[in-house]
């Protein structure tokens, strides 16, 4: 390959010879028991059950906008509600992403995305620093979303965020309907997840950090 035609390998292929960064991990207590196994590098096919629609719903949209082949399986006490389970789901990808993203060399490690729905736009910036921090503005309109407490919308990227390493700042800029305000949240995150996830054609063989490690 001459110099030129390699200077045209979109960064998102940049990798491509690199193997997919893959994780599984399970995680049982005495509240929840969570399956997550995912492939960065996927084409965002899922399966999700949780036993909240609306969950699976936004789980799907990290999946497809992510561009992440994603399987999640959750039994929690959803008879008390859904607290525990969406929480946890947030804590088990969060490991898993952090395990599949391994050593981050030659990642682009920041990203951020707006994105709208109607009336709706979001904001999602990202960063694999290596430490958790999550800054998340969402004025719901609505308390909750065809039976998903909106609050937990705060408990799922708290969980994701400590246990991913990641600094996080979310912001609903406009929206009227919270079904709304809550999918652009979701598709923006994927969005700036995937920008941060992808090689950095100029760096392959950089940890992007004046530390050496991320
Ligand atoms: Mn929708």
């Amino acid at each position: 390959m001459t110099q030129n035609a390699l200077m045209e390998v979109p960064g998102s292929l940049a990798g491509a010879s690199r193997p997919p960064r893959t994780a599984e991990v399970a995680r049982n207590t005495a509240e929840t028991r969570i399956h997550v196994k995912l492939n960065l590098d996927g084409s965002g096919h899922s399966r999700l059950s949780t036993g909240i629609g609306f969950f699976d719903h936004m789980l799907d949209q990290i999946a497809r906008h992510g561009l992440i082949d994603l399987d999640i399986e959750a039994e929690g006490d959803l008879h008390i509600d859904g607290h525990h389970t969406v929480e946890d789901v947030g804590i088990t990808l969060g490991q898993a992403v952090l395990k599949a993203v391994g050593d981050k060399k030659g990642i682009r490690r920041y990203g951020h995305a707006y994105v709208p729905l109607d009336e709706a736009l979001s904001r999602v910036v990202i960063d694999l620093s290596g430490r958790p921090g999550l800054t998340m503005n969402i004025p719901f309109t609505s308390g909750s979303i065809g039976g998903f407490d909106t609050q937990l919308t705060h408990e799922f990227f708290q969980g994701f965020v400590n246990h991913a390493g990641v600094t996080l700042h979310i912001d609903n800029l406009k929206g009227d309907n919270a079904h709304h305000q809550a999918e652009t949240v979701f598709k923006a995150f994927a969005r700036a997840l995937r920008s941060a996830l992808e090689y950095d054609l100029r760096a392959l063989d950089a940890i992007p950090s004046t530390k050496g490690s991320l």
